[in-house]
């Protein structure tokens, strides 16, 4: 299996339960360890483990929200500053430019179900992706 078949069929396989921890919440609580860029009181941000070009970090909120189509009204501020912070780690670490991926669910390919910006660069990004 080539990687990108092997995310779509992680996708295809991932239970979404609401009220269930993922990985991701142990990342945070620093229950294992993950290559940490950056972090404050609400969100954080590490290295993907399996990128997909040469620079490839996630932002995620500390708060778990589980997708994004689970956000609310009172995440307004949460999610613009997820975004604010892909903003600043992506002009420092790539300054020609970069992608931002949020995956919503089994068509979105969605593995994890802990909401997360994917940061994409260090190559020439294609359109439209995969
Ligand atoms: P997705 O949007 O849910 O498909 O993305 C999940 C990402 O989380 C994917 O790129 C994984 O490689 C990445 N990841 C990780 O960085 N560390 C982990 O322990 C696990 C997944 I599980």
């Amino acid at each position: 299996l080539s990687k990108m078949s092997n995310e779509v069929e992680k996708a295809s396989k991932a239970k979404y339960e609401k009220n269930t921890e993922t990985i991701f919440d142990k990342i945070i609580a620093k229950k294992i360890p993950a290559d940490i860029i950056y972090e404050d009181e609400q969100c954080l941000a590490f290295n993907d483990v399996n990128p997909q070009a040469p620079v490839h970090f996630l932002v995620i909120p500390k708060h778990r929200i589980p997708m994004l189509d689970e956000a609310k009204d009172s995440d307004s501020e949460i999610l613009g500053h997820l975004m604010l912070v892909a903003s600043k780690l992506g002009k420092q670490k790539l300054p020609k430019g970069y992608r931002l991926v949020i995956n919503n669910g089994k068509d979105g390919c969605q593995s994890v179900y802990h909401l997360h910006l994917h940061v994409l660069g260090g190559r020439q990004m294609k359109w439209p992706p995969g």
